[in-house]
């Protein structure tokens, strides 16, 4: 382990504290390994979408024993109260470094600032934090707001000259992601003759989007002309919705998502979807070489944004067979 003293004693209720809260953690504590690996903490959201399980494969691939680390990892299950008792458990085993993908924007300020004082620097990956930009080293993410921009401009393309009605599936309240592509949505559409009848959180979950989309119908039935969900796999619970409705998605509801996994690419490419702006959940090779530049002492940019792209049905076709995820 670099540079830090491991603290037997903590570190062994560190680990109680990470089981107790029911987090899988994985890796071996810290203090694993030579002097010069790096232990890294990794506390992730949880495992809520198709994205996220690709996140975590890139992230796990790169922290590597090969590469240089000891990872333990804790997946939170989408509890942001579980991820601040992981993070502070990373604290209390003396990790080199943490990595954080936050699952809320706000209420980081303090198990921050204990990372801090530590002497333990903060890695943010996916989403980001509203703390104050001295209680992390870096940010490695992507540009939600314009996220939802692109998917604001195809709607108003295709349908802000007609009078359309809209609901919206909003990932997780309190998330960087669902706020910033919300943002970006909004002002996409300003002007035009979209309506939005209804916006809900489906929480970034397919489950949780089917429940809402089965409410949305219920309530607005075939007034409802599009959906724009806040990730593919709400889309794709919602697909069940709407085919249990007896209309056809696609069609009689066009659909438009953010994240491009292959689920979601394959219902675009089948025509059950007609848009999807691409959210890249590939981070892993540049958070680690970040994670090694930080524990090294090089400077690093306080943020690294991640390109997107978008896909129509067609492109999607052409995509499909060499997405990596
Ligand atoms: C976006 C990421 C979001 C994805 C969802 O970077 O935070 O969380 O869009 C995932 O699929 O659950």
């Amino acid at each position: 382990m670099k540079a830090k003293k491991t603290l037997a004693g903590l570190a062994l209720v560190g680990a109680i504290a990470l089981t107790a809260s029911g987090c899988a953690g994985g890796g071996t504590p810290a203090g694993g390994g030579g002097d010069d690996v790096i232990t890294v903490g990794f506390a992730q959201t949880g495992s809520e979408s198709g994205w996220r399980s690709a996140n975590t494969e890139s992230m796990k691939e790169a922290f590597s024993e090969a590469n240089g680390f000891n990872l333990i990892f804790n997946a939170a299950d989408n509890k942001p109260e579980a991820q601040i008792a992981a993070v502070r458990s990373f604290i209390n085993q003396g990790v080199d470094a943490i990595v954080l993908a936050p699952i809320v924007t706000d209420g980081w300020d303090d198990v921050l600032q204990e990372a801090k004082d530590a002497g333990i620097p903060v890695i943010l990956e996916d989403r980001t934090v509203s703390a104050s930009e001295d209680l992390y080293a870096s940010w490695i993410g992507l540009d939600f707001e314009k996220e939802g921009e692109t998917a604001g401009e195809w709607v108003a393309e295709n349908f802000g000259s007609t009078p359309t009605n809209l609901v919206i599936l909003e990932g997780t309240t309190g998330s960087s992601a669902a706020t910033d592509r919300a943002t970006g949505f909004a002002t996409a559409i300003e002007g035009t003759d979209i309506t939005v009848l209804d916006s809900q959180t489906g929480n970034f979950t397919r489950a949780e989007g089917k429940t809402v989309m089965e409410g949305f119908l219920q309530k607005y039935g075939s007034q409802i002309n599009l959906l724009f969900a806040h990730n593919d796999d709400m889309g794709l619970g919602a697909l069940d919705a709407i085919k249990a409705a007896g209309l056809t998605p696609g069609t009689d509801i066009k659909i438009v998502t953010i994240d491009a996994v292959k689920d979601g690419m394959t219902a675009l490419a089948d025509g059950e979807f007609n848009y999807i702006v691409e959210c890249n959940p590939l981070l892993g090779e540049k958070v680690a070489e970040v994670v090694k530049k930080v524990v090294d002492g090089e400077s690093v940019d306080k943020q690294y944004i991640v390109e997107d792209q978008a896909f129509d049905q067609e492109q999607a076709k052409a995509a499909l067979p060499d997405r990596k995820y």
